[in-house]
This record gives C-alpha cells, sequence and structure tokens, in this order.
C-alpha cells in the first residue's frame, strides 16, 4: 500500500532531536591528505548526527543531501543510510551548506530542507578564539527537531518500536541460540557524538540554548545539583511543618481540644 494513501494516526506528533553542525582544522591536520590540495588551508567536516546514545537515526533518517559552494567538483553529495550523514573536505573559504533530510518511504513525508553555514575560524570571546586556536578545533553545531505531524500508522509503528535502540545492543549473553543482546550503558558504548564534559564553545549559540550549555556533563551535573538542593529544601520545609504541627497539637491538648489521632492533623500532607 502506498505511504500516501495509509491511515494516520490523528492528534499525535513525533518529535526527534538531532544535531547539524561543522568541526574544522587548519591544515595540516592528521586526518586530512597531506599536502593540502593548492590554497586550500582547512580540513572540515559536516554533519547530520543522533544525539549521544539517541535511538538510530535511520528509523525516520534514509538519505541526506549536502550541497556544497559551486567551487567544489561534484558539489552535490548524496550520504545514504546508514551513514554516517557526513562529509569531509578540504578549502579556503565559509559558506552555507544546503542540506536536504529524505526520510522513510512509509512516512509519506517530503525532503525538509535546512541550512548549515561552515564556520571555519575561531569565534566568540578572546577566551573561546585562543582555546580554539590552541587546540586547532573549530566546532559549530545546534540541535535540531524534526516533528512529523500525523504519522502514517506504518511510521509510528516503527517511530516506537524497541529496535530503534538495538544499536545501543553491543553485548551478547547467553549461549547457542538463547543468546541475546542486552542494553549497555553510555560508557560501554563507542561514542559517536560524546556529551562533552564542558559546554562546546559557541554550539547552541543563535538557538537560544545558550552556549551549549544543554549539551555537556557541567550543564548535566548543575541540574542534577539543583535537583538535590531542591530535594533538601522540600525535606527541610516538610520536617518544620511537622514541628509546627505537633506545638499545635501540643497546644489544643492544653486548651482540652480531645484529639483522637495524630493522623487527623498530620492527614494526607506526607
Ligand atoms: C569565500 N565566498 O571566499 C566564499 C567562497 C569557497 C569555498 C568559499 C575551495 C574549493 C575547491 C573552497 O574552499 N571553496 O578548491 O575545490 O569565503
Amino acid at each position: 500500500m502506498p505511504a500516501q494513501t495509509s491511515k494516520r494516526v490523528r492528534n499525535t506528533q513525533l518529535r526527534r532531536h538531532f544535531l547539524i553542525g561543522n568541526e574544522a582544522h587548519v591544515l595540516p591536520h592528521p586526518t586530512y591528505p597531506s599536502p593540502p590540495p593548492d590554497g586550500h588551508t582547512k580540513g572540515w567536516k559536516v554533519y547530520v548526527r543522533p544525539l549521544p546514545n539517541g535511538p538510530d537515526m535511520t528509523t525516520w533518517l534514509k538519505k541526506v543531501q549536502f550541497k556544497l559552494h559551486h567551487t567544489y567538483t561534484d558539489a552535490s553529495r548524496m550520504i545514504e543510510a546508514p551513514g554516517p550523514f557526513e562529509v569531509s573536505e578540504t578549502g579556503y573559504g565559509e559558506f552555507g551548506v544546503e542540506i536536504r533530510l529524505y526520510f522513510a518511504p512509509e512516512s509519506g513525508e517530503k525532503a525538509v530542507y535546512r541550512e548549515h553555514y561552515l564556520v571555519l575560524a575561531p569565534y566568540g570571546s578572546e577566551e573561546q578564539k585562543a582555546r580554539q586556536k590552541r587546540e586547532n578545533v573549530v566546532v559549530a553545531e545546534r540541535l535540531e527537531t524534526i516533528e512529523f505531524n500525523e504519522p502514517t500508522q506504518e511510521f509510528f509503528k516503527a517511530m516506537t518500536a524497541e529496535e530503534q535502540f538495538d544499536w545501543l545492543k553491543s553485548k551478547k549473553v547467553g549461549r547457542g541460540k538463547g543468546r541475546k543482546a542486552e542494553m549497555v550503558s553510555e560508557s560501554e558504548v563507542e561514542p559517536t557524538a560524546q556529551l562533552p564534559e564542558r559546554p562546546v564553545e559557541g554550539s547552541g549559540a543563535g538557538n537560544g540554548l545558550g552556549a551549549g550549555g544543554a549539551w555537556s556533563r557541567v550543564y548535566e551535573r548543575q541540574v542534577l545539583a539543583q535537583m538535590g538542593q531542591s530535594a533538601a529544601s522540600l525535606e527541610l520545609a516538610l520536617e518544620h511543618e511537622k514541628r509546627e504541627m505537633e506545638a499545635r497539637r501540643r497546644k489544643m491538648e492544653e486548651l482540652g481540644v480531645a484529639i483522637t489521632s495524630n493522623e487527623a492533623l498530620v492527614g494526607r500532607c506526607f
């Protein structure tokens, strides 16, 4: 049955987050040809990537077309699933890479367009620029979101299936036919786009996320610490409230009010 005519799941949206970005190095650099082509001063890679340990993108993403500047031979590069959806090149100048995302046929969705402006030169504060120069790496990436409105039933099934996480199952347990894959924790998974220890300079800039803060372990720890603090102050407030109630109960006893059970006062507050 063609996807266009298959039934849609009403009042339902499917959303997926992913990353679009580039990294760049001043040449010579070990991952690029040496000597570089004439006049080429930078090696770079533009990419469409899943979030660290996110579900397999290829459930919905089947092809990515990267259209480079016309000065490149074969400027249009099509990368098919399973990817990685990236193009590695050398060059001298920055330009806007036109990106087209092609979806799973059962989704019945048309290709979607995005643009990523290549960032090859250090940027940000003086301190950030100095670090990018020192480490010879510039990263410019942002969080992107794709939304599928009222997906086809077939697509909905694929997008909610547990198999999407199969790529995280690298350990086999048991013997013979009983051998099966088991989920592994992040530390055991070959990192693809590892959550950085610190906010990546400039990542998230201009998209309201704030200097990549949403995507670092430092930020993760801050959130956990804040949650811990909130829990602690809630505990304190509860303790305080309990003491107040006890005091009120005693006061009422003194006043001769009969109280049969503490429960009556404490009720269901806790
Ligand atoms: C700039 N307006 O000058 C831009 C143009 C051109 C990018 C960027 C070399 C390609 C090749 C290359 O880097 N082109 O030689 O194959 O900043």
